[in-house]
């Protein structure tokens, strides 16, 4: 008993940092790189949650539950969100969240890309989902430890609770050598209010929380990956250069409508992706990016 009593307390002291919406992305990044993990509480506000939820809702409507347990058969995820969510696109394009990208994965590469984008809608009586790393997207290669390439947000559409399917993260573990499985008691979860996003790494255990109440618990998943690295979701599939060319110069270069790197992803006569768009922002061949 004594020592159990013991470990619930020693693991109970494990917990995600979070932040004002205000802090600095600087010091969001430093608590990443010690956690994993932060949480920055109502980073967006009930209005924009909301017309989010407007927008998407039709499409959530029309989506299946998922076809296997690691998508969850009670949960639905809808993707294509800069196309078919104005709302989302100012969550993909945040502030804060481009600063913790700027600070994490500016350091590694010469740019960074939006990687994917998702509702993810879990249905009451989902049980816990399998706990992993985003980056094993990429065939689980093994990337180094701290060598981050990839940052993942997870918006809270309603508030995160224990009960609720909050999702549950592994602190520290961005940092555990291969072989090291973690199981739902080195979890904490990502307690927080609607608005508030939880952003971790690629190489932080986490997963979907159970969801033991009688509503779904939505997020708005976006994650941002190195520019020299494929896609999880396909941008130029789901965004179409005829959809791409009313977004902003910035959005559209942030979801890959760019070069990654020296000579990286040019079309034609080595042109610039942008260009597809923007035909009059001039053909300047490869180059040095500046991000
Ligand atoms: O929905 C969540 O809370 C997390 C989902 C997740 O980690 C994933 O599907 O990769
Ligand atoms: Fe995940």
């Amino acid at each position: 008993m004594l020592t159990n009593a013991k470990l619930t307390i020693s693991i109970g002291g494990m917990s995600l940092q979070h932040f004002p919406p205000n802090a600095a992305p600087a010091d969001v990044a430093a608590a990443i790189r010690r956690d994993g993990a932060a949480i920055v509480d109502r980073a967006a506000d009930g209005e924009l949650i909301d017309r989010i939820v407007a927008e998407t809702t039709p499409y959530l409507d029309a989506t299946a539950g998922g076809s296997d347990g690691f998508s969850g058969r009670r949960t639905r995820r809808t993707g294509a969100l800069i196309a078919r969510s104005p709302g989302s696109r100012e969550l993909a394009a945040h502030p804060m969240v481009l600063g913790v990208c700027d600070e994490i994965l500016g350091a590694n590469a010469s740019s960074y890309q939006l990687h994917l984008t998702q509702i993810i809608d879990i249905g009451p009586g989902e049980p816990a989902q399998m706990l992993h790393r985003d980056h094993w997207a990429w065939d689980a290669f093994d990337f180094p430890l701290g060598f981050e390439v990839e940052i993942s947000t997870i918006w809270a559409v309603q508030d995160f609770t224990d009960h609720n399917g909050a999702t549950r993260v592994v602190p520290g573990s961005h940092l555990w050598e291969g072989g090291r499985t973690p199981t739902q008691e080195d979890t904490v979860p990502a307690e927080m209010e609607r608005g508030s996003v939880l952003v971790y790494t690629g190489s932080v255990f986490h997963g979907g929380g159970a969801n033991r109440s009688d509503r779904s618990r939505a997020a708005v998943n976006i994650d941002y990956c190195l520019g020299w690295l494929r896609q999880e979701e396909n941008q130029y599939l789901s965004c179409p250069p005829e959809v791409a060319r009313e977004l902003p110069v910035e959005l559209a270069k942030l979801i890959g409508y760019r070069r990654a790197a020296f000579a990286l992803g040019y079309f034609g006569d080595t042109q610039d992706p942008i260009e597809a768009l923007h035909p009059e922002l001039g053909s300047r061949g490869f180059a040095i990016v500046d991000r």
